[in-house]
C-alpha cells in the first residue's frame, strides 16, 4: 500500500489545480510520435501543429487527463479506481504499459517547464511518485 504523506498531497493537488485539462493532453503524441499508431482513427497527426489543433485530440487529452484528476482525488484507492481503465487499454486497446511511463515522463517535463522554479525538486519527487503509482494502477490488470 502506497503511502502519502499531507505534504506530498499538498504538493500534488496545489500543482494540479493549476492545469487546465483543456488544453493540456497532446504533447505525448508530439513527443512520441509513434504511439500514433493507436489513434489511427483521429486523422491529421502529421504535425505538432496538426495534433495541437486536431479536436480528437483535444478530446482524448483531456478524457486522459480528466481521468488522471480522479486518481489524484483518490489517492488512496488507485488500483480500484483504475481497474476497469486497465482492462480497457489491456485487452482492448492492446496499449503497451511502457507507454504509461512514457507518458508520465511527459507530464513531468510539461510541469517542470510550465512552472519553471514552482516546480522545486520535492514538488518533482513527489510527481514522479505519483506517476510512478498510476501507471502501474493501469497496468495492474495486463496478464
Ligand atoms: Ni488512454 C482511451 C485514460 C494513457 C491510449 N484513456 C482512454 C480513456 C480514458 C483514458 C479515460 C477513455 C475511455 C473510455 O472512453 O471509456 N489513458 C488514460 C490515462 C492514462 C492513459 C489516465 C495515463 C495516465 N492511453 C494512455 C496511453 C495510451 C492510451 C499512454 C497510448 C499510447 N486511451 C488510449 C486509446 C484510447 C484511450 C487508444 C481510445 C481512444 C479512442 O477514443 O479511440
Amino acid at each position: 500500500m502506497v503511502h502519502w504523506s499531507a505534504e506530498e498531497k499538498q504538493l500534488i493537488t496545489s500543482i494540479w489545480s493549476k492545469v487546465n485539462v483543456e488544453a493540456g493532453g497532446a504533447g505525448l503524441l508530439i513527443v512520441y510520435p509513434w504511439t500514433q499508431r493507436f489513434f489511427a482513427s483521429f486523422g491529421n497527426l502529421s504535425s505538432p501543429t496538426a495534433i495541437v489543433g486536431n479536436p480528437k485530440v483535444r478530446a482524448h487529452g483531456k478524457k486522459v487527463l480528466t481521468s488522471f484528476g480522479e486518481a489524484i482525488k483518490n489517492l488512496e484507492n488507485l488500483k480500484a479506481t483504475y481497474s476497469k481503465l486497465s482492462e480497457l487499454h489491456c485487452e482492448k486497446l492492446h496499449v503497451d504499459p511502457e507507454n504509461f511511463r512514457l507518458l508520465g515522463d511527459i507530464l513531468i517535463i510539461v510541469l517542470a517547464a510550465h512552472f519553471g522554479k514552482d516546480f522545486t525538486p520535492t514538488c518533482q519527487a513527489t510527481w514522479q511518485k505519483l506517476v510512478g503509482v498510476v501507471a502501474h494502477a493501469l497496468a495492474y490488470k495486463y496478464h
